[in-house]
Parts: structure tokens; C-alpha cells; sequence
């Protein structure tokens, strides 16, 4: 070959490494909306009743190398283990449908929660790389949908008093204003937290209300 067409080669050989709408994307510069907005969907609220079906919605919460090696409890955070884990993570899904991947001081800090006890001076960490199916951001248990906020794929901080004087720092709006940066989620109540998202692209920026 040629030096020009060893190089042409290369090019067409690295081009065809990739998805041809990612090298289009690429090349204009800019983030393709629907293209983007295809490959997101938010968890559906459904808690699957096969084991199978179950663990593979509950893994989505995390990467794989956390997922599976994390504990999974069926149903719910109380349920029996159907996966055994080594890593200090527990997998499971949420009475709302939302997959979620605890380490233990997240854990300690639901079960405070639970039973009205004082929060643990712990800092916690959550994946919910699924994203959730939306909450009240000034109460998790309103029905009324007021100052809705639905988070695409994020990680959370949670805990007591250390967490509570790091949220200081990021927006407390009860009405969330952007859900794709960092806000506090339930801000002053027991159970306020960090939402950090992950995601890459705007478009997954969540619906809130103005209420
Ligand atoms: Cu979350």
C-alpha cells in the first residue's frame, strides 16, 4: 500500500469501530435529541415476581462489576438473599419499582430512617444508575405529585450529620430547577440527601413542576 491509502485504511477501519450515528454526532459537534432521548427509559414501577426477572432489574442499578458481586435481596431491602454478595453492596428494588445498589452505611441509614432513629454520623453511598420513577421533592410519601422531580441515571450521598453540612453547599429548592446537576432531594426533612446524576446529555433533564 501506498502511504495515502494505508492511511485511508486506517480511517475506514476506525470508522467502521463505531456506530455510524456516533461518528455523526461527532462530526456536527453537537448532541443529537432523539437520538439521545431513545436510548433512556425511566425504570417502570413494576417489582418483578420472578427471581430471574428480579435480580436483572435490581443489577441495573449499578456497572456489572458492582452488581454482581453485590448482595440481592427479593423482595425489597428486607427481602430473602437470592444473590450472595462479597463487595458490601445490596441490590434491590424499591416498593415504587426503582432498582437501587447500597453500601453499608446507606443501608444503616434506610434502616434509621425506618425506624425513626437517630441518623448515623455515617456518609452512605447509593447507585441508581436506572434512574427512579419521580418522587415530591419536599416528601417522598405526597400523592398530590407537588414539586415533582424524576432523576435520570444518579448516584446519591446520604446520612447524618456530615451529609446534612455538605448538602449546605447545592440547591434546596423544593421545586427542583435543573435535575440534571447536583440538588438535595427532600430538603430539611429527616431523609434529605445529594442526588448527583450521571448522565451524560441534557436531554435526560427531568420533568418538575412549578408548584
Ligand atoms: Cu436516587
Amino acid at each position: 500500500m501506498t502511504r495515502s491509502s494505508t492511511l485511508a485504511y486506517f480511517v475506514f477501519v476506525a470508522a467502521s469501530m463505531f456506530p455510524i450515528s456516533e461518528v455523526l454526532s461527532q462530526g456536527s459537534g453537537q448532541h443529537s435529541a432523539s437520538h439521545s432521548a431513545g436510548q433512556f427509559k425511566f425504570p417502570t414501577a413494576e417489582v418483578p415476581k420472578t427471581e430471574p426477572e428480579y435480580i436483572a432489574k435490581a443489577k441495573s442499578a449499578a456497572p456489572p462489576n458492582v452488581a454482581n458481586n453485590a448482595t440481592i435481596t427479593m423482595p425489597g431491602m428486607t427481602g430473602k438473599v437470592v444473590q450472595k454478595g462479597t463487595n458490601g453492596y445490596t441490590c434491590f428494588i424499591g416498593d415504587d419499582g426503582t432498582p437501587k445498589c447500597d453500601d453499608q452505611n446507606a443501608i444503616e441509614w434506610r434502616n434509621a430512617l425506618g425506624a425513626k432513629q437517630p441518623l448515623p454520623d455515617k456518609v452512605g453511598f447509593i447507585y441508581m444508575l436506572a434512574g427512579d420513577t419521580g418522587t415530591s421533592n419536599h416528601d417522598a410519601d405526597a400523592t398530590d405529585k407537588s414539586h415533582w422531580v424524576e432523576t435520570g441515571p444518579h448516584v446519591m450521598v446520604v446520612g447524618g450529620a456530615p451529609v446534612h453540612e455538605m448538602l449546605k453547599q447545592y440547591p434546596n429548592d423544593l421545586t427542583v430547577k435543573d435535575a440534571s446537576q447536583p440538588f438535595v432531594m427532600f430538603p430539611g426533612k429527616p431523609n434529605q440527601h445529594l442526588m448527583i446524576p450521571v448522565h451524560l446529555d441534557p436531554v435526560l433533564v427531568t420533568g418538575t413542576t412549578t408548584r
